[in-house]
């Protein structure tokens, strides 16, 4: 390591601080041969990188990130630029950490299902700004959307299965002003649900659906507003438009080919594969002049009956991220087994839509010329996937094959940048290893924050401590606000960040307890006086106080076959004095926040007596924090 000096170190500084950046110096100060020269920061200064990302003790970071969790069903919340992970947040699967899953609110979120893949993370928008009220995230494996709310960090909503949809892995788009998250179907299925086809007959009986889910402006509140019916493409990843191109979605697709086996080979023939163009707007409007069929509760519409809705766009070649720059004219589209990213003008696309400049059409929707609309395709590297912005004309594509990042330059070009396309790629940095999604905070509004990138990387052997032969994902956090982009600092997630949403911390102001006043919740005690335990037929009904150190009541005496129904409430109002409720034997571990109230449900099985203990540390006594469940046997 090269022994500059931190630039800080030069000033009178807490001896504490030169101190602890000594790791964080060790790590970004020791590149890995391959690591691009930039890679090591200014002037080679591992130190400055540290000190851009040091949040010392008691200090707060910039930014939020949220990181999607994948197959584990979750979101994960860390601060920029620290890169420290700050909360969970549960969305599909149970999470004992914070009790979900285990009481009957939280159950019912759940549904049938224990798990979830979380892919993409939305937040919402108002005017083409984070306006900081929700977060939306799809479930790939279940079809399904959730929403969690930015006051608490909790999943108020999961919406689905989504009907006529299978394979929700082209979600979570949000339009302008949250008026809807878009979700396109990844797997085709023979529709309706539930009906038998033989997969052979793939193309003939099989269907792919964009669904538009519509947001109650007023509390969030997600419903399948309508449907547009598609051919078997398996669509991938979207974006929404804005300014120009206001009113409109885009999908890939990797399976233009309508293959249903071995796609490896059989969905890679085509140099081309279609993205979607859709006209979300008209899709609504046609909707209500009533050209939709209703087809499993949900009004769908047949796009070659209903012109303007659906259009096909060219892209090479097994195309996955389609992205729409700040200013809504420039698309960025990346094909993974080509070279290039093609980047479409949105004016020049609606131009040909109205002049219907057409190649053809497939089953009746009108394919667009990919040479009338396209500006240019920019040979960023081997493997492109995904394309971010920063708000000052530059777009940075993740590259997964090249294991790195190209920065290059938007549209409008220079005649001699024209003839040459090489000459608009700025900056590659390499990133460890075979990079996925890639994020800059707001690029996917109207004024990116353009300060970091996050490389959310799919492999990252020998990069951390061995932990096994599965190692975590790792995360790297790079400076782009100079020319030349620089790598900060690497982080490590559970499995599986596909996509993530940086919000500026200032832009929420989470609450700090449940407050007493206006709680609405119909179990609610708030006094010691109301609990109370109450015996109907076979069910055993308590309502129960939880407060440093007590549960109120303590005792609960119930029978052998009873139905035991404990409403808790937490009636602290200070923030973070948590409390939980777990039952010996029982599998109850239920959390409560300050003032929440939550209720558990459980069928007495066995007779004896079960203890129960708060779970989460909350006093000096929080040991004392216990009580009985005495069961007396049935005879
Ligand atoms: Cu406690």
């Amino acid at each position: 390591m090269k022994t500059h000096l931190p630039p800080f170190m030069s000033r009178p500084g807490p001896a504490a601080l030169a101190a602890a950046l000594v790791p964080a110096l060790l790590l970004s100060g020791c590149n890995p041969p391959g690591a691009s020269s930039s890679s090591s920061g200014k002037s080679g200064a591992p130190g400055s990188a540290a000190a851009r990302t040091w949040v010392a003790p008691g200090e707060k970071d910039e930014y939020y990130l949220f990181y999607s969790g994948g197959h584990s069903g979750q979101v994960f919340v860390a601060g920029l630029p620290s890169m420290r992970h700050i909360s969970t947040i549960p969305v599909f699967s149970p999470y004992p950490g914070t009790g979900y899953g285990f009481d009957e609110e939280t159950k019912a979120l759940l549904g049938d299902y224990a798990w979830g893949d979380v892919h993409h993370p939305a937040l919402s928008q108002a005017d083409g700004l984070y306006d900081g009220r929700w977060l939306f995230v799809n479930d790939n494996a279940n079809n399904r959307v959730a929403r969690i709310d930015l006051r608490d960090f909790k999943t108020r909503q999961i919406l689905g299965p989504i009907p006529n949809s299978s394979g929700n892995h082209g979600s979570s788009f949000v339009t302008e002003n949250t008026e809807y998250v878009l979700v396109a179907s990844r797997f085709s299925v023979p529709l309706p649900k539930g009906r038998h086809a033989d997969p052979a007959d793939y193309e003939k009986e099989f269907n792919g659906m964009v669904s538009g889910i519509k947001v109650d402006p007023s509390d969030g509140t997600m419903s399948v507003g309508w449907q547009i019916l598609t051919p078997p493409f398996n669509w991938d990843l979207g974006s929404t438009g804005k300014g120009p191109s206001s009113g409109w979605a885009f999908w890939t697709s990797y399976n233009s080919e309508m293959a249903h086996e071995t796609l490896e080979a059989t969905s890679t023939q085509g140099d081309r594969d279609y993205a979607a163009v859709v006209n979300w707007r008209a899709a609504g409007q046609a909707v209500r002049d009533g050209l939709a069929t209703t087809l499993d509760g949900v009004p769908v519409i047949a796009p070659a009956k209903v012109p303007g809705v659906l259009y096909f766009l060219p892209v090479p070649k097994s195309p996955h991220g389609i992205d729409t720059d700040p200013s809504g004219r420039w698309i960025a589209a990346s094909g993974k087994l080509q070279p290039v990213v093609s980047v479409f003008d949105f004016e020049k696309i609606k131009a040909a839509i109205d002049r219907k400049d057409f190649t053809g059409e497939v089953r009746g929707v009108p394919v667009i010329r990919y040479e009338s609309v396209l500006e240019g395709e920019i040979p960023v590297g081997l493997g492109p996937l995904h394309t971010q912005y920063d708000g000052k004309g530059n777009a940075y594509t993740s590259l997964y094959i090249e294991s790195a990042v190209a920065k290059w330059k938007l549209p409008p070009w220079t005649a001699e940048e024209k003839a040459d396309l090489n000459k608009v790629i700025l900056d590659k940095i390499d990133v460890h290893y075979n990079i996925g999604h890639l994020v800059v905070g707001g690029s996917d509004t109207k004024e990116p924050y353009g300060k970091y990138l996050v490389a959310m990387n799919k492999l990252s052997k020998g990069r951390h401590l061995s932990v096994g032969p599965a190692q975590p994902e790792s995360s790297q956090l790079i400076d782009i606000t100079g020319e030349k982009m620089e790598m900060l600092y690497e982080a490590f997630t559970e499995p599986e960040p596909h996509f993530a949403q940086i919000l500026k911390a200032d832009a929420i102001k989470p609450i700090e307890v449940y407050p007493k006043a206006g709680s609405a919740h119909p179990h609610a005690i708030w006094d010691a006086k109301d609990a109370s335990i109450t015996r109907r037929g076979n069910t055993v009904e308590v309502k129960m106080v939880a407060i440093r150190s007590r549960f109120i009541p303590d005792r609960i005496d119930v029978n052998e076959g009873d139905e035991l129904v404990i409403h808790v409430t937490n009636v602290e109002q200070t923030t973070d004095m948590i409390h939980g409720l777990a039952i010996a034997e029982q599998n109850v571990n239920v959390i409560f926040d300050p003032g929440e109230t939550k209720t558990l449900r459980l069928k007495i099985k066995k007779p004896g007596v079960f203890p129960f203990y708060c779970t989460n540390f909350c006093s000096a006594l929080h040991q004392e924090m216990q009580g009985y469940l005495a069961v007396k046997p049935k005879s």
